[in-house]
């Protein structure tokens, strides 16, 4: 397969069981050794972590413990050809994380979140990745006058600090969501986490992960999301899938809804060589309706999506564009954009 010089991952939690808040699973768990299969199967080059996909129970072990798991969680990635392309702690499971993990009210709450993401940042150096994604999943409110705003943005910014004083090597890409699990989330957009990252105390080390969805759930295009944090060198990840609307997050496969969304995504990446950059993450999620069996066609068509795409941009004829911007004749590049997608 011609990958044009991508490298594509996706997490353990991209291969699930299909639950959702109304109903119980539908298909069988895979353990990670098939997941693993799954990756090489179809072509992918790297696996994105939680913390606890790489250590289990992590908030039970030592650190010498925590250590070996995720020295022995790297033996296995390289068997298959792998390797880990980051680590993400996660911060909204634990019931020391119900209102919030960096942002929480209760002081033991927010100092469990940063002895978490220290474990998970530890076990990032283990599997060989200097990269940590922040999903801030809980830095919110469900009741607007329950927290400080402004407190709970000093409070983000002293837990990144935190954590670039603890790892001189650690990568933070902050993954912005506007909603859900919280009502309102303090790192909506792109804007806000190169905000908070350009005023920690080592901006070079701090950039971001758009995800398709969550930017098309803030109302805005992920494609320019995408761009504002390339135009500073910031994005350093991305979580591409699609989303039907205003509704939960959906992370349906790549292009699947609206593909000329998606090829705006991909003509950003590839005119501003992604490849030489990041690697392709991939956050969908099968259909619950998918039998067991059939549950990992979303991401092989997520992949091939994205290959066709690229092709598409190549494919374009620049000339012929920059005439039609110059000439302001903006509904004939509609139809020649058009015309590419559609194969003409
Ligand atoms: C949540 C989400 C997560 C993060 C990883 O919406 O996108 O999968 O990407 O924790
Ligand atoms: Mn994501």
């Amino acid at each position: 397969m011609e990958k044009y010089g991508y490298r594509f991952s996706f997490g353990p939690w991209n291969i699930h069981e299909g639950a959702d808040p109304f109903g119980p699973p539908v298909r069988p768990s895979l353990t990670f050794d098939e997941k693993l299969k799954v990756f090489n199967d179809l072509g992918f080059d790297a696996v994105q972590f939680h913390d606890d996909d790489a250590v289990p129970d992590l908030d039970d072990l030592s650190a010498s413990e925590i250590a070996k798991q995720a020295r022995a969680m790297r033996r296995r990635l390289e068997d298959h050809g792998l390797v880990a392309e980051f680590v993400a702690p996660r911060l909204w499971e634990h019931p020391m994380t119900i209102d919030g993990a960096f942002t929480s009210n209760d002081p033991k709450a927010r100092e469990y979140a940063i002895e978490r993401s220290k474990k998970a940042a530890d076990i990032g150096r283990e599997l060989g990745t200097n990269l940590m994604v922040l999903w801030l999943a809980r830095e919110g409110t469900y009741m607007r006058e329950a927290k400080d705003a402004v407190q709970a943005t000093h409070r983000l910014l002293e837990a990144v600090n935190t954590l670039l004083e603890y790892d001189p090597q650690l990568r933070i890409a902050i993954e912005p969501k506007p909603n859900e699990p919280m009502d309102l989330a303090y790192i909506p957009t792109i804007g806000h986490a190169l905000a908070l990252g350009f005023q920690a105390s080592d901006p070079s080390r701090v950039g971001a992960l758009v995800e398709t969805a969550h930017a098309v759930l803030a109302g805005l295009d992920p494609a320019d999301e995408m761009s504002f944090a390339l135009a500073f060198d910031k994005l350093w990840s991305v979580h591409l899938n699609d989303q039907n609307g205003l509704k939960f997050d959906q992370d349906r496969s790549f292009g699947s809804v609206d593909l000329r969304r998606a090829f705006n995504q991909v003509r950003v990446l590839d005119e501003n060589r992604f490849y030489e950059k990041g690697m392709v993450g991939l956050d969908v999620k099968a259909l619950r309706t998918q039998p067991a069996e059939l549950a990992t066609k979303h991401l092989r068509n997520s992949l091939h999506m994205f290959l066709r795409l690229v092709e598409v941009v190549r494919s374009l004829d620049r000339e012929r564009i920059n005439e039609l911007i110059a000439a302001r004749d903006y509904e004939e590049l509609d139809w020649l954009i058009l015309s590419a997608l559609t194969g003409g």
